[in-house]
């Protein structure tokens, strides 16, 4: 996925208007160890949209842009953001960097890669020392998704109104399930 592509899909969510606008401040940010992660972060820009979170989407490496990453973290709590979500592959340092500069929560997502499939940035991403914790979600594209939906059960603490939307969307999720084992039960029977 080239840089272009992340363009693309940014202001396509801005127009959308569900995607931070420059009047709406966002209340989570998506932050990829490089533009090459974004299919993983796409499955959150999905959630959040769907749940009409404002969020914002950079691209800031704990290794090859570090003084833009700390500084972001740093700001972010200044800045309204809740809750931060660093998806990035291989030596995964860039939820544990930003974690030790902001006391925001953060949530990680291990990026798979090649030769180790995820292993490497899943225990970069898990094995944070006592003291600066990180909530690491599964790696891959189903981390993408929850961890959406873990920050978003975070942000409906204090919001009625989303814990109604996750209720909901819990709901329809149990309805699908149901209908998929009927369905294949009817289908067995012939
Ligand atoms: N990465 C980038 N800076 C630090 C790290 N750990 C990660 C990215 C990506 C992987 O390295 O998050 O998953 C490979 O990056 P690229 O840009 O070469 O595809």
């Amino acid at each position: 996925m080239k840089g272009c592509d992340l363009m693309a899909k940014t202001v396509n969510a801005k127009k959308s208007g569900k995607q931070v606008a420059s009047e709406v401040s966002p209340e989570v940010a998506l932050i990829m160890g490089s533009q090459n992660d974004l299919p993983i972060l796409e499955k959150s820009f999905t959630i959040f949209e769907q749940f009409g979170i404002p969020f914002t989407v950079r691209v800031m490496s704990a290794h090859r842009s570090p003084d833009v990453a700390i500084e972001f973290a740093r700001n972010a709590e200044a800045a309204g953001i809740k809750i931060l979500i660093c998806a990035a592959g291989m030596a995964a340092h860039l939820a544990g960097v930003t974690a030790g500069h902001t006391i925001l929560p953060v949530i990680g997502i291990p990026v798979p890669s090649e030769p180790f499939n995820g292993l490497d940035a899943l225990l970069s991403t898990v094995q944070m020392p006592p003291g600066i914790p990180v909530g690491t979600v599964t790696a891959g594209k189903a981390g993408g998704i929850n961890a959406a939906l873990y920050a978003i059960s975070i942000l409906a603490l204090n919001n009625p109104e989303l814990t109604k939307k996750l209720k909901a969307y819990r709901a329809e999720q149990t309805a699908q399930v149901i209908k998929a084992d009927q369905e294949l039960n009817r289908n067995l029977q012939h």
